[in-house]
This record gives C-alpha cells, structure tokens and sequence, in this order.
C-alpha cells in the first residue's frame, strides 16, 4: 500500500484512511493508495469501503502543485470512475473542506456522511480550470442544473447543512470522521442498502445554457473558466451518455489546463501564501497586540480602526478635537452598520464594538496600554514628527509605532523617537477595512520582531501583507505613478482618455485611470503633482490637461464632473466630459504636439510596459523582495485581474525578450521616461524569468 492511505479492516469495511498532510492534495501517492485500497478491498471480500482523512480535512483537491508537469497515471477522473464503478458500497466521510477533486472523490462514492463544520465546493474555476473528474456531470445529478451552476461558476464554498439541503451529502453526523462513517457505513450494510452511483442518475433538467454562458462570461470580466464550466454542465444534461459527457468535461477542462489563466491563477495562489514567508521571519515571535491605538479619525483612520474592531482588536482612536473626535467616533458606525446589514455582524456584536471595544479620546494619555499604534493624520513630514514626539511620549515600552504614511521616508519619521527599533510603516488602501493590500514598510533601524508584528496583524486583520523597503509611493503607488504617466502621455500624443479607460478594463482591471482619478478625487493626485514639481527633473514630459481640469474646480465624482460628467450624481455611470477634448486639444497646442492615432493594441502595450518596467524597478532595488510582492501588490491594491497573476507573471507570459524590445523602442521618443530597468536587462541577457527569481529567493 502507498503511505499516502492506510488500509484497515473493521469486520466487513474496509477502512481508506488519507495521510497526505497538510490538506491531503490528491498528489500521485494518494491517486495510487485509493486505487489499490478499492482493489484490495474487492479482492480480501469487503462488503463497504469507507474514505476519510486525517488531520485537519478530508481531500482539498487535485495536488495543485502537479499543474503543468506531465501527468502520471492512475489520473483523477479514472480513479473516480473506478471508485464509483466499484460492486462495493462506498461511503465517504467529510470533515474540513472537501473541494475540488477532493469533492468528485466523494460524488463518486455511494453515500456521503459529513461532519456539522465540513465545507465543500468545486473551486476549480479561480484556478483557471474546471472540475475535471466528474464534477460537473456528477454534482448537476445529485443538486439540480441551477443549483451545481451556480456553485462550479462561482468557486462557492457551502456548509454541511446547505449541502444536505442541495442533496449533495446524505447525512450529517458530530463526531470523528472515522467513526460517525463506521457508524454510517454499518447501517448501510445492515439495512442492505443499494449501490448508489451517482453517475447512473439521470440527466439533470435543461436550463436556458446560452443566456447563463453570456451572463457567466459578462460578470467574470475577461477570464474564461466560469463560463467554460457552463458548457461542461451542459454536457451533464445534453450527452448521449454520461461517459460522453464526462468526455466533454475532459476536453474542456484540458482546454483550460492548457490556457495562460490557468498559469496566472495557479501563480495567484502560491504568491497569496508565499508572500507572508520572509527568511527574516523565520523564528522570530511577533508582540502581542490586543489593544490598537489609531491617529486620526478621517476616512483613512476610521477605516483602520473598523478592521482592527472586526479583527477583537479592543481600539483606541485619537482626534484633535470633540467634534473630531464625533465626527471620527460616526465614520466607525457608517462602517460597521454597513458589516451589520451585510450580516457580517449581529446587532450584539456591533453594540460591543461600537461601545466597550472603542474609545475615543483627544488625549494622547489614552494610548498608555496600547500594544501598536497606527498614525494616519495628514501627510506633511512636521506633522508626523510631531505626532510621533508625543506617541514616543505616552506609548509604553515595546509598543510598535506605525505610520500610514503613502509617500514619506519612515526613516525620518522613526528619527523623532527615542525607539526607532519599534517603528514601521503599516500602508493600508482605502476604504481601509474593505481593501485588501497591507504594505509592511521596513525602515532602517526597525527590529525583526516588529516587522513580524506587522505581519501578524495584517494575518489578524485577514489582509494580504506584503514586505516595502522605503521609497517614494512604496512599491504600489509608485508603479501606479508611473503606468498613470504612461497613460497621460498616450493622451498627451493623440488617444482619448475614454480610449485608455475603455482599453484597460478590457484587459481585466475594474477601472481605467482616468475613471479611478475620478473616482479618488483629481486633486488629490494634483497635490502630489504640486509638491513634486520644483524637484521634477526637468527632462520629464509634463501633461498639462490633468492640472488645467483641476484649476477649473473639476475634482472627479465629488464634484459632479472630471474626465467623466456625473450627471446621476456620484455614484452613476458617467459620461465623457466634452470640456476634457479642448483642454487636452490646448495642452497639444501648447507642447507643439501633433495628435496621432492609437491601435488599442498599443495603449495596452504601453500601459503594461510601463507597469512591469517600473516594477522590475522596484524589485532589483530591493523594494520589493521579489516580483510576486509586486505581483500581489498589483492585486490585491490596484484590481489587477487574478487571472493573469500579477505584472511580473503576465510580463513572463509575454515573453521578457519582446517587452524589452518595445520599451526600447519606445524609448526612441522619450528615453528619459523609458529607461529599460537593469534587471529586466539582465534576465532577457541571461534567458530567465521573474518566476525564476520567485523560485530563488
Ligand atoms: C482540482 O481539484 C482539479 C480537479 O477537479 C480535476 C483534476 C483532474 N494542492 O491555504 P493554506 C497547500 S483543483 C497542493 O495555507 P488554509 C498550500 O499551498 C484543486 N497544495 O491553509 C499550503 O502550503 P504551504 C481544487 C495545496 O487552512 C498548505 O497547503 N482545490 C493545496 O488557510 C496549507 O494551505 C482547491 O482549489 C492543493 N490543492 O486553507 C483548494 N491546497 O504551507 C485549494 C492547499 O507550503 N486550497 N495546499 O504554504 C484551499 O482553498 C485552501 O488551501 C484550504 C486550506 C481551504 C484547503
């Protein structure tokens, strides 16, 4: 037998046992042990077979980590077809999360017996592929056409209950997997119960495939694996057989297996858990933190302390005044009402977090026994300072003291304290309890056990953290700086804002950035542009339309009209602002430019080569560790698609060689705003990726 599964007998079962730690993948050995493990069964006389795993879950899925090798038999979907096929009753017991392949094991068993915590779903779509091993012939049987629709295209996980509800298990049972299944499988042998394939149901019923392949491909934004899902369950319902539609379930999924989604999804969710794994961490134990104090009770603040009160952090905020303090104190209850009337939270939670949990105080004395404390005033270097005087002041020892600052050195800021070993930048994305993305800025003196406090809190706070060195804009913003440049500069020479915005979503991202400054504020980015203007080198290009719009009072959604007229208030569609075309006409004028033309094909190109040469940038400087914190950056702080798994990874998909090419060529127009990043230089001349840096670090 492997050592993957352990066989045992109890009287007439035979007992599969999965020993694959950590969340028995469905590697090679384990394909191998289940095989054996049926034969065996069959041969030694069972009557039953039951599946069940050790450790924390039954089957998580395929082994993900086989994607892209050259497969080795037994395959999955044999390997069902064997289990389903077999003259043994088989029963699975499911505890943790049963998903994926994980879940077509169980489908193709006879009876289904489940823990009341068990959850289960076909997640394969968010990893660029399709349930390939009967999943979607098998579930559509068992839980009708809609209801298996709707959990393959979305990836959704469901609990026991629901599960039973659908008819997607039989039982749920408290207890050990092992024995509520013995249990289980006993009753079925005493009760003679039948062989139950799942794949000798009858078809499901028919639903109206054309429109949910349209709405399912419309809603995915670009990427293809919902909406190729739906055809395979068409499949379940269409083919002549349930061998021709697993058939079809195969081409497709073998379709998608093929596909850059595939890689680029598959890539997301390595990064997503090896992004938080620095060789600095390792052994070294974070601060506890169970108080958290915040600075400042503006959208970014109130934000801050509405994830640290979801997380059980207890928070103190500070405001400069009373009605600051109110007016910060409101900000927190808009956002937890808003988690209560999602049912993120129960009116008992939101009282407790609303009342005991926060405090609100105009003196720094409150933040005695805070254990971290986040700054997130207005972004001016004397004001920081100051504040960081007094949290130096009136913090306790070993406190961890963080500023949010976008843009300013965390190293002067540190310089205001008596303790800059305990000081570290913590960038949150606003709105701050919704968004994703926490950059950990490292400065120069801060100790290794608060860089991992800082990781641990991004845990706690269920955000996606990724390590920054000190730079101006960090890893994200200053990436984005530059690929909005890129985007002004194809405005500047001819293509149309609406042309950018209209390309860029098409590629995948939610929004264009013109329709983001829009929606950000135009004059927020005018006053970074103000205050990096007397240091600008003077070789720069300068689009002058984004300012000239600025000057005539037009900020964006918050005014009614910027590149885009709100004419349904802030929150409506937009339409193009036609005062945008003679500006930018004027600005052209003014600069001696001759508009020109643009393919899409090109503002695309020019976007994405301006994001990944910036990046690698960022990356051979030591800002980022390696390209997927760029890459997760991207993501999880600026819509990114997932599908194409960040710059770096699409760059590698691209081919390094071409996108060196066309920076360079671009550079013949403008060689100060496109100077080819060295590293990129150095892994087209030594025929590498940034995968292969990824995999060495
Ligand atoms: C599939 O099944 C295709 C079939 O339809 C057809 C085939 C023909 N493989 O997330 P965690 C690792 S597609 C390999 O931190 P959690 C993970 O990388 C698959 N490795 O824990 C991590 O490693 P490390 C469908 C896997 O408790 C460690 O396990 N299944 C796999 O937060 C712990 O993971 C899915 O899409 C895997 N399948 O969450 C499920 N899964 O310690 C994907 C995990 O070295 N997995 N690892 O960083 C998950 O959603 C979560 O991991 C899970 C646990 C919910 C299971």
């Amino acid at each position: 037998m492997s050592e993957a599964i352990a066989y045992e007998r109890v009287g007439d079962i035979a007992v599969l046992k999965a020993q694959n730690p950590p969340v028995n993948a469905l590697g090679l050995d384990v394909r191998k042990g289940l095989l054996d493990g049926i034969g065996r069964a069959e041969k030694e006389g069972a009557k039953a077979v039951l599946i069940y795993g050790e450790g924390r879950t039954y089957f998580a899925g395929a082994d993900i980590r086989e994607f892209g090798k050259p497969p080795q038999e037994p395959y999955l979907p044999g390997l069902c077809s064997r289990i389903e096929a077999s003259p043994l009753i088989v029963v699975s017991a499911m505890h943790g999360t049963a998903l994926g392949g994980g879940l077509e094991v169980a489908l193709s068993s006879h009876y289904r017996i489940a823990v009341p915590s068990a959850r289960m779903g076909l997640p394969e779509v968010n990893l660029g592929i399709l349930p390939g091993a009967g999943g979607t012939q098998r579930l559509p049987r068992l839980a009708g056409t809609e209801a298996a629709l709707e959990m393959i295209t979305t990836g959704r996980h469901i609990g026991a209950a629901e599960a039973l509800d659908k008819g997607i298990i039989d039982r749920i049972e408290d207890g050990e997997p092992r024995e509520i299944g013995l249990t289980y499988t006993q009753e079925l042998l005493d009760a003679a119960a039948p062989r139950r394939a799942v794949g000798e149901m009858a078809a499901p019923e028919p639903v109206d495939f054309d429109a949910v392949y349209e709405a399912t491909l419309k809603k995915a934004r670009g990427q293809l694996s919902p909406a190729t899902a739906v055809r395979a369950v068409q499949a379940a319902v269409e083919a002549e057989s349930f061998e021709a539609g697993l058939k079809r379930e195969r081409a497709l999924f073998t379709e998608l297996m093929e596909s850059d989604q595939r890689q680029g999804l598959i890539h997301a969710f390595f990064a997503e858990r090896a992004v938080s794994k620095l060789p600095e961490l390792e052994g070294v134990e974070p601060r506890d933190v169970s108080a958290m104090g915040v600075i400042g009770g503006g959208t970014m603040g109130a934000g801050i302390a509405t994830a640290a009160l979801l997380a059980g952090l207890h928070v103190v905020l500070i405001e400069m005044s009373n009605e600051a303090v109110a007016a910060a104190r409101g900000r927190i209850e808009g956002n937890l009402q808003g988690a209560l009337k999602r049912g993120k939270i129960s009116q008992a939670q939101y009282e407790q977090l609303t009342g005991e949990a926060l405090t609100v105080a105009t003196d720094y004395a409150a933040l005695g026994q805070v254990d971290l404390v986040v700054e997130a005033v207005f972004e001016d270097m004397g004001v920081k300072r100051e504040v960081f005087g007094k949290l130096d002041a009136h913090c306790k020892p070993g406190a961890v003291l963080a500023t949010n600052t976008s843009y300013l050195d965390v190293d002067e800021i540190a310089a205001a304290t008596s303790r800059p070993q305990d000081v570290i930048g913590l960038h949150f994305f606003s709105p701050a309890h919704v968004m994703k993305l926490l950059e950990v800025v490292v400065a120069e003196k801060t100790a290794p056990e608060v860089l991992a406090t800082g990781f641990a809190l991004g845990k706690r706070l269920r955000k996606v953290a990724v390590r920054s060195g000190i730079c101006d804009g960090f890893i994200g913003n200053r990436i984005m700086n530059t690929y909005r440049k890129a985007a002004e500069y194809v405005v500047l020479d001819g293509a149309s804002p609406y042309q950018v915005d209209k390309v860029v979503t098409g590629f995948g991202f939610p929004m264009g950035p013109f329709s983001m400054g829009d929606l950000a504020g135009l004059d927020i980015n005018w006053a970074a542009r103000k205050r990096r203007a007397p240091t600008r080198d003077p070789r720069e290009r300068v689009p002058r339309f984004y300012e000239m719009l600025c000057e005539g009072g037009d900020f964006g959604r918050k005014t009614g009209k910027g590149f885009y007229v709100y004419e349904d208030g802030p929150r409506g569609g937009g339409v193009p602002n036609p005062q945008v075309a003679e500006l930018i006409a004027k600005d052209q004028e003014q600069q001696g430019i001759t508009p020109r033309a643009f393919p899409d094909a090109e503002v695309l190109r020019r976007y994405m080569c301006a994001m990944v040469n910036e990046a690698a940038k960022v990356v051979g400087e030591g800002i980022a560790r390696r390209p997927l914190d760029v890459d997760m950056v991207m993501l999880f702080g600026f819509g990114f698609p997932r599908f194409w798994g960040g710059p770096l990874k699409w760059a590698d998909l691209q081919g390094l060689d071409s996108i060196l090419a066309d920076i360079r060529a671009y550079a013949v127009e403008d060689d100060f705003f496109w100077q080819p990043a060295p590293l990129l230089e150095q892994l087209v001349a030594d025929g590498k990726s940034f995968d292969d840096l990824n995999k060495g670090a």
